[in-house]
């Protein structure tokens, strides 16, 4: 099992949610300060800003070893479209699990990218 932060299509509502069928949603959460969201187009992608002071809002959901390696085919991670890596959150989720905290990050260069600030709106 691991624990993934989705902000983007995948969450609850979003146009690839069910990707994530047959998962446990845990709850909303929002990273530590330090992150922010570009536009690609339909989907969001999420980088380091070191002028961002509010992080990033998403869900985080336990997500087993099958939909996890379906995950990372669908979010493009041998393109290098996204790497997936742990990021900090800005409050502990609730559930008093110590478990780190992955993510996918936008793996490719970002300029000229619109920004989108802390939330994507599904
Ligand atoms: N899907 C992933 C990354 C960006 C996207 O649209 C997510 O929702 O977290």
């Amino acid at each position: 099992m691991t624990t993934l932060f989705v902000y983007g299509t995948l969450k609850r509502g979003g146009s690839n949610h069910a990707h994530l069928a047959g998962q446990k949603f845990l709850g909303p959460a929002r990273t530590a300060a330090g992150y922010t969201l570009i536009s690609l187009g339909d989907y969001p992608g999420l980088v380091r800003s070191d002028d961002d002071r509010e992080g990033v809002t998403g869900e985080l959901w336990s997500v087993d070893d099958p939909c996890l390696a379906h995950l990372d085919e669908f979010e493009g991670i041998t393109e290098n479209l996204y790497r997936r890596a742990e990021i900090p959150l800005a409050t502990p989720c609730s559930l008093g699990s110590a478990a780190p905290v992955e993510t996918y990050f936008y793996a490719r260069p970002v300029a000229g990218r619109p920004h989108l600030g802390p939330t994507w709106s599904v």
